[in-house]
Protein backbone atom coordinates (compact mmCIF):
# COMPACT_ATOMS: atom_id res chain seq x y z
CA UNK A 1 0.00 0.00 0.00
CA UNK A 2 1.26 3.68 -0.70
CA UNK A 3 0.61 5.77 2.16
CA UNK A 4 -0.52 9.47 2.09
CA UNK A 5 -0.81 10.13 5.93
CA UNK A 6 2.34 8.57 7.60
CA UNK A 7 5.79 7.52 6.96
CA UNK A 8 7.36 4.13 6.84
CA UNK A 9 10.96 3.45 7.89
CA UNK A 10 13.10 0.22 8.51
CA UNK A 11 16.21 0.54 9.99
CA UNK A 12 18.67 -1.64 12.49
CA UNK A 13 15.68 -3.73 12.61
CA UNK A 14 13.70 -0.75 13.99
CA UNK A 15 10.10 0.23 11.61
CA UNK A 16 9.48 3.47 12.31
CA UNK A 17 5.99 4.26 11.64
CA UNK A 18 5.40 8.65 11.63
CA UNK A 19 1.69 9.72 11.68
CA UNK A 20 1.83 12.55 9.14
CA UNK A 21 -1.11 14.94 9.09
CA UNK A 22 0.85 17.62 11.24
CA UNK A 23 -1.35 20.48 10.11
CA UNK A 24 -3.82 18.42 11.80
CA UNK A 25 -2.11 17.34 15.04
CA UNK A 26 -1.83 13.98 13.59
CA UNK A 27 -5.61 13.52 13.81
CA UNK A 28 -6.68 9.94 12.40
CA UNK A 29 -9.13 10.28 9.24
CA UNK A 30 -10.35 6.99 7.94
CA UNK A 31 -7.14 6.97 5.50
CA UNK A 32 -4.93 6.99 8.15
CA UNK A 33 -6.55 4.39 9.78
CA UNK A 34 -6.44 1.95 6.85
CA UNK A 35 -2.53 2.75 6.39
CA UNK A 36 -1.84 2.63 10.48
CA UNK A 37 -3.10 -0.94 10.34
CA UNK A 38 -1.50 -1.97 7.33
CA UNK A 39 1.72 -0.56 8.65
CA UNK A 40 1.40 -2.55 11.74
CA UNK A 41 0.48 -5.46 9.53
CA UNK A 42 3.31 -5.55 7.37
CA UNK A 43 5.88 -4.75 10.44
CA UNK A 44 4.26 -7.40 12.50
CA UNK A 45 5.09 -10.33 9.83
CA UNK A 46 8.59 -8.87 8.38
CA UNK A 47 11.57 -11.21 10.59
CA UNK A 48 13.60 -7.91 9.79
CA UNK A 49 11.74 -6.31 11.92
CA UNK A 50 12.34 -6.99 15.38
CA UNK A 51 11.15 -3.59 17.21
CA UNK A 52 8.42 -0.90 16.27
CA UNK A 53 8.53 2.91 17.13
CA UNK A 54 5.36 4.96 16.66
CA UNK A 55 6.15 8.21 16.76
CA UNK A 56 4.15 11.75 15.07
CA UNK A 57 5.57 14.38 12.85
CA UNK A 58 4.98 18.44 14.19
CA UNK A 59 3.80 19.33 17.78
CA UNK A 60 1.49 17.07 17.91
CA UNK A 61 1.84 13.54 18.15
CA UNK A 62 -1.99 12.54 17.93
CA UNK A 63 -4.96 14.31 18.43
CA UNK A 64 -7.47 11.35 17.83
CA UNK A 65 -10.55 11.16 15.81
CA UNK A 66 -10.49 13.76 12.95
CA UNK A 67 -13.24 15.57 14.23
CA UNK A 68 -13.85 16.89 10.50
CA UNK A 69 -14.63 14.01 9.39
CA UNK A 70 -16.76 12.99 12.15
CA UNK A 71 -18.63 16.02 11.21
CA UNK A 72 -18.91 15.54 7.64
CA UNK A 73 -21.56 14.83 5.70
CA UNK A 74 -23.53 11.24 6.46
CA UNK A 75 -22.16 12.27 10.26
CA UNK A 76 -25.68 12.04 11.89
CA UNK A 77 -26.54 8.72 10.37
CA UNK A 78 -23.10 7.11 11.40
CA UNK A 79 -22.95 4.83 13.98
CA UNK A 80 -19.52 5.80 16.19
CA UNK A 81 -19.08 2.13 17.03
CA UNK A 82 -18.50 1.05 13.51
CA UNK A 83 -15.46 3.89 13.43
CA UNK A 84 -14.25 2.13 16.74
CA UNK A 85 -14.84 -1.20 15.21
CA UNK A 86 -12.91 -0.43 12.04
CA UNK A 87 -10.00 1.79 12.95
CA UNK A 88 -9.35 2.22 16.92
CA UNK A 89 -9.44 -1.75 17.94
CA UNK A 90 -7.61 -3.40 15.03
CA UNK A 91 -4.73 -0.44 15.67
CA UNK A 92 -4.80 -1.03 19.75
CA UNK A 93 -5.33 -5.36 18.94
CA UNK A 94 -2.28 -5.02 16.84
CA UNK A 95 0.25 -3.44 19.07
CA UNK A 96 -0.37 -5.59 22.01
CA UNK A 97 -0.71 -8.79 20.08
CA UNK A 98 2.55 -7.99 18.03
CA UNK A 99 5.09 -10.65 19.47
CA UNK A 100 7.72 -7.83 19.66
CA UNK A 101 8.27 -4.58 21.53
CA UNK A 102 6.32 -1.55 20.26
CA UNK A 103 7.99 1.78 21.79
CA UNK A 104 5.97 4.84 21.17
CA UNK A 105 7.73 8.44 21.49
CA UNK A 106 4.78 10.86 21.86
CA UNK A 107 6.31 14.11 20.46
CA UNK A 108 3.67 16.43 21.66
CA UNK A 109 -0.04 16.56 22.17
CA UNK A 110 -1.66 13.25 22.58
CA UNK A 111 -5.33 13.86 22.89
CA UNK A 112 -8.37 10.76 22.46
CA UNK A 113 -7.75 7.83 20.88
CA UNK A 114 -3.80 9.58 20.13
CA UNK A 115 -3.27 9.50 23.87
CA UNK A 116 -4.54 5.81 24.36
CA UNK A 117 -2.68 4.45 21.20
CA UNK A 118 0.20 5.52 22.90
CA UNK A 119 -0.95 4.04 26.07
CA UNK A 120 -1.35 0.57 24.06
CA UNK A 121 2.11 0.75 23.31
CA UNK A 122 4.92 -1.33 25.72
CA UNK A 123 7.22 1.66 26.32
CA UNK A 124 6.22 4.86 26.13
CA UNK A 125 8.73 8.04 25.95
CA UNK A 126 7.82 11.37 26.10
CA UNK A 127 9.07 14.74 25.11
CA UNK A 128 8.93 17.06 28.15
CA UNK A 129 6.55 18.97 26.41
CA UNK A 130 4.02 16.30 25.52
CA UNK A 131 1.06 16.61 27.22
CA UNK A 132 -2.20 13.58 27.59
CA UNK A 133 -5.75 14.89 27.16
CA UNK A 134 -8.28 12.10 27.99
CA UNK A 135 -10.29 14.30 25.31
CA UNK A 136 -13.23 12.43 24.44
CA UNK A 137 -15.59 13.72 27.69
CA UNK A 138 -15.30 17.22 26.40
CA UNK A 139 -17.25 16.34 23.32
CA UNK A 140 -19.34 14.06 25.17
CA UNK A 141 -17.95 10.98 24.42
CA UNK A 142 -15.76 7.48 26.17
CA UNK A 143 -12.64 6.99 26.59
CA UNK A 144 -11.97 4.63 23.46
CA UNK A 145 -8.90 2.92 21.90
CA UNK A 146 -7.81 0.72 25.01
CA UNK A 147 -8.20 3.99 27.58
CA UNK A 148 -10.73 2.47 29.73
CA UNK A 149 -8.67 -0.65 30.22
CA UNK A 150 -5.25 0.81 30.08
CA UNK A 151 -5.70 3.79 32.27
CA UNK A 152 -6.84 1.94 35.41
CA UNK A 153 -4.38 -0.14 35.54
CA UNK A 154 -1.43 2.01 34.80
CA UNK A 155 -2.59 5.04 37.33
CA UNK A 156 -5.66 3.32 39.24
CA UNK A 157 -9.20 3.95 39.46
CA UNK A 158 -9.32 6.79 41.32
CA UNK A 159 -6.85 8.80 38.80
CA UNK A 160 -8.64 7.19 36.02
CA UNK A 161 -12.09 7.96 36.69
CA UNK A 162 -10.38 11.82 37.08
CA UNK A 163 -8.57 11.88 33.70
CA UNK A 164 -11.28 10.37 31.78
CA UNK A 165 -14.25 12.54 33.27
CA UNK A 166 -12.37 15.64 33.85
CA UNK A 167 -10.36 15.88 30.21
CA UNK A 168 -7.73 17.91 31.56
CA UNK A 169 -4.66 18.21 30.01
CA UNK A 170 -1.33 16.21 31.82
CA UNK A 171 1.95 17.55 31.08
CA UNK A 172 4.33 14.50 30.67
CA UNK A 173 6.34 14.60 33.60
CA UNK A 174 2.55 13.75 35.72
CA UNK A 175 2.07 11.37 33.67
CA UNK A 176 5.65 9.93 34.10
CA UNK A 177 4.59 10.56 38.46
CA UNK A 178 1.57 8.66 38.00
CA UNK A 179 2.96 5.48 36.16
CA UNK A 180 1.25 6.35 32.84
CA UNK A 181 4.59 6.05 30.81
CA UNK A 182 7.67 5.47 30.86
CA UNK A 183 10.26 8.16 30.63
CA UNK A 184 10.40 11.86 29.72
CA UNK A 185 13.50 13.19 27.91
CA UNK A 186 14.21 16.68 26.94
CA UNK A 187 11.76 17.50 23.79
CA UNK A 188 15.34 17.97 21.84
CA UNK A 189 16.69 14.67 22.52
CA UNK A 190 13.44 12.29 22.20
CA UNK A 191 14.32 11.34 18.29
CA UNK A 192 17.75 10.24 19.25
CA UNK A 193 16.55 8.94 22.85
CA UNK A 194 13.65 6.40 21.32
CA UNK A 195 15.54 5.54 18.22
CA UNK A 196 18.68 4.52 20.70
CA UNK A 197 15.63 2.28 22.65
CA UNK A 198 14.07 0.89 19.75
CA UNK A 199 17.88 -0.10 18.67
CA UNK A 200 18.73 -1.55 21.57
CA UNK A 201 15.40 -3.54 21.93
CA UNK A 202 16.39 -4.69 18.73
CA UNK A 203 19.24 -6.10 19.10
CA UNK A 204 17.60 -8.53 21.81
CA UNK A 205 16.29 -11.50 21.83
CA UNK A 206 12.84 -10.77 19.86
CA UNK A 207 11.01 -14.57 20.50
CA UNK A 208 11.70 -13.69 24.20
CA UNK A 209 10.34 -10.51 24.60
CA UNK A 210 7.39 -11.56 22.73
CA UNK A 211 7.00 -13.77 25.05
CA UNK A 212 7.28 -11.21 27.98
CA UNK A 213 5.15 -9.15 26.39
CA UNK A 214 2.25 -11.82 26.20
CA UNK A 215 2.60 -13.01 29.56
CA UNK A 216 2.56 -10.09 31.42
CA UNK A 217 -1.04 -8.69 29.31
CA UNK A 218 -2.03 -12.22 30.49
CA UNK A 219 -1.64 -11.61 34.03
CA UNK A 220 -4.36 -8.75 33.97
CA UNK A 221 -6.69 -10.96 33.65
CA UNK A 222 -5.20 -13.94 35.53
CA UNK A 223 -5.07 -15.25 39.19
CA UNK A 224 -1.65 -16.30 40.32
CA UNK A 225 -2.14 -20.16 39.41
CA UNK A 226 -3.35 -19.21 36.09
CA UNK A 227 -0.19 -16.69 35.11
CA UNK A 228 2.23 -19.52 36.86
CA UNK A 229 1.07 -21.84 34.00
CA UNK A 230 1.59 -18.98 31.80
CA UNK A 231 4.99 -18.45 32.68
CA UNK A 232 5.94 -22.64 32.36
CA UNK A 233 4.42 -22.10 28.79
CA UNK A 234 6.38 -19.23 28.06
CA UNK A 235 9.55 -20.31 29.53
CA UNK A 236 9.24 -23.79 27.89
CA UNK A 237 8.65 -21.84 24.49
CA UNK A 238 11.73 -19.20 25.40
CA UNK A 239 13.67 -22.59 26.08
CA UNK A 240 13.34 -23.27 22.45
CA UNK A 241 14.91 -20.06 20.86
CA UNK A 242 18.46 -20.26 19.20
CA UNK A 243 18.46 -16.92 21.29
CA UNK A 244 18.80 -18.33 24.73
CA UNK A 245 21.27 -21.01 23.40
CA UNK A 246 23.32 -17.99 22.40
CA UNK A 247 22.92 -16.21 25.64
CA UNK A 248 24.02 -19.06 27.83
CA UNK A 249 26.76 -19.93 25.03
CA UNK A 250 27.85 -16.01 25.11
CA UNK A 251 27.60 -16.01 29.02
CA UNK A 252 29.96 -18.94 29.66
CA UNK A 253 32.46 -17.64 27.27
CA UNK A 254 32.25 -14.50 28.87
CA UNK A 255 30.99 -12.13 25.59
CA UNK A 256 28.29 -10.17 24.11
CA UNK A 257 25.48 -12.10 22.91
CA UNK A 258 24.77 -11.61 19.76
CA UNK A 259 20.79 -12.50 19.48
CA UNK A 260 19.00 -12.91 15.96
CA UNK A 261 15.64 -12.49 17.00
CA UNK A 262 14.55 -16.25 16.55
O1 LIG B 1 -15.65 9.82 16.05
C1 LIG B 1 -15.35 8.64 15.99
O2 LIG B 1 -15.03 8.09 14.91
C2 LIG B 1 -15.26 7.84 17.27
C3 LIG B 1 -13.89 7.75 17.75
C4 LIG B 1 -13.39 8.70 18.59
C5 LIG B 1 -11.98 8.68 19.03
C6 LIG B 1 -11.48 10.02 19.48
O3 LIG B 1 -10.29 10.24 19.42
S1 LIG B 1 -12.60 11.18 20.07
C7 LIG B 1 -11.54 12.54 20.54
C8 LIG B 1 -11.16 13.39 19.36
N1 LIG B 1 -10.13 14.36 19.69
C9 LIG B 1 -10.38 15.45 20.37
O4 LIG B 1 -11.47 15.72 20.83
C10 LIG B 1 -9.22 16.42 20.50
C11 LIG B 1 -9.51 17.68 19.72
N2 LIG B 1 -8.38 18.59 19.79
C12 LIG B 1 -8.13 19.35 20.86
O5 LIG B 1 -8.80 19.31 21.86
C13 LIG B 1 -6.95 20.26 20.75
O6 LIG B 1 -6.66 20.46 19.38
C14 LIG B 1 -5.69 19.71 21.47
C15 LIG B 1 -5.90 19.72 22.99
C16 LIG B 1 -5.36 18.30 21.01
C17 LIG B 1 -4.48 20.61 21.13
O7 LIG B 1 -4.82 21.96 21.34
P1 LIG B 1 -3.92 23.12 20.75
O8 LIG B 1 -4.44 24.40 21.26
O9 LIG B 1 -2.49 22.80 21.00
O10 LIG B 1 -4.08 23.03 19.14
P2 LIG B 1 -5.35 23.48 18.27
O11 LIG B 1 -5.16 24.89 17.85
O12 LIG B 1 -6.62 23.13 18.95
O13 LIG B 1 -5.19 22.52 17.00
C18 LIG B 1 -4.30 22.81 15.93
C19 LIG B 1 -5.01 22.50 14.65
O14 LIG B 1 -5.31 21.10 14.63
C20 LIG B 1 -6.34 23.22 14.52
O15 LIG B 1 -6.56 23.50 13.17
P3 LIG B 1 -6.41 25.02 12.60
O16 LIG B 1 -7.27 25.89 13.47
O17 LIG B 1 -4.94 25.34 12.76
O18 LIG B 1 -6.85 24.94 11.17
C21 LIG B 1 -7.34 22.17 14.98
O19 LIG B 1 -8.62 22.35 14.45
C22 LIG B 1 -6.70 20.92 14.43
N3 LIG B 1 -7.14 19.75 15.21
C23 LIG B 1 -6.76 19.40 16.44
N4 LIG B 1 -7.35 18.28 16.81
C24 LIG B 1 -8.12 17.91 15.78
C25 LIG B 1 -8.00 18.84 14.75
N5 LIG B 1 -8.65 18.73 13.61
C26 LIG B 1 -9.47 17.66 13.47
N6 LIG B 1 -9.63 16.73 14.42
C27 LIG B 1 -8.99 16.79 15.58
N7 LIG B 1 -9.13 15.84 16.51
Amino acid sequence: MKYRFIDYELSEGVATITLNRPDVLNSVNADMGREVQDALTHAAASAEVRCVLLTGKGRGFCAGQDLAEAAGPGAEDFDLGDAVARTYNPIVRQITSMEKPVVCAVNGVAAGAGANIALACDLVIAADTATFVQAFCRIGLVPDSGGTFFLPRLVGLARAKALAMLGDKIAAAQALEMGMIYRVVPADALEDEATNLARQLATQPTRGLGLIKQALHRSLANDLDAQLEVEREAQAAAGRTHDYAEGVRAFLEKRKPNFKGD
